[in-house]
């Protein structure tokens, strides 16, 4: 017995019943919104579980960082001053997470004396800094931060400016 019709297996006139418009249009619907769908738990990931967040953060929202001042001038050897305060003590848990503000007009680096490492934070000197975050020079007008998380008394330097020296003391908060 002869299955063909009009020249077509009789399943492909089967298939072609079920590719009408309308269900093509309802798949492309079914197909948007699962794209929608997928696009907002991707965002909402994103928002919620940053995976990009900088392990520096602060302990808690409510830490306010301290803050350093690299005045005007400093990379001029004669200059007054060049870091202010000069000496810095912070409490973990209370200020833990310095930021140096760059007011000079040339870049500048923050380096520890002794390539002090934070147990959290990683390597304290900004020269090891990321490009994304702002790379290893602090531009004129530029922050770069450091969050301390155990005590101790911490040394450092400009790279470039090797004159310009500060200490962080950082303090457990019992
Ligand atoms: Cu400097």
């Amino acid at each position: 017995m002869d299955l063909v019709i009009d020249g077509q297996h009789p399943l492909d006139k089967c298939s072609k019943v079920g590719s009408t418009p309308v269900l093509h249009v309802a798949r492309s619907a079914v197909l948007i919104i699962f794209i929608v769908i997928a696009a907002a738990l991707g965002i909402g990931y994103y928002i919620f579980f940053n995976p990009h967040e900088p392990i520096s953060k602060p302990l808690s929202a409510d830490i306010q960082p301290a803050i350093i001042r690299i005045v005007e001038g400093a990379s001029n050897e004669n200059n007054p001053e060049y870091m202010v305060p000069q000496v810095a003590t912070v409490v973990i848990g209370v200020n833990n997470t310095v930021r140096w503000i760059n007011e000079d007009y040339v870049p500048h680096t923050i380096a520890s004396d002794s390539s002090y490492r934070d147990p959290v934070s990683g390597a304290f000197d900004s020269r090891g800094r990321p490009s994304e975050e702002g790379g290893a020079f602090i531009m004129p007008g530029m922050t770069y931060e450091f969050t301390f998380t155990q005590p101790g008394r911490i040394d450092y330097h400009h790279e470039p400016h090797p004159w310009v020296q500060g200490t962080i003391i950082a303090l457990d908060t019992s």
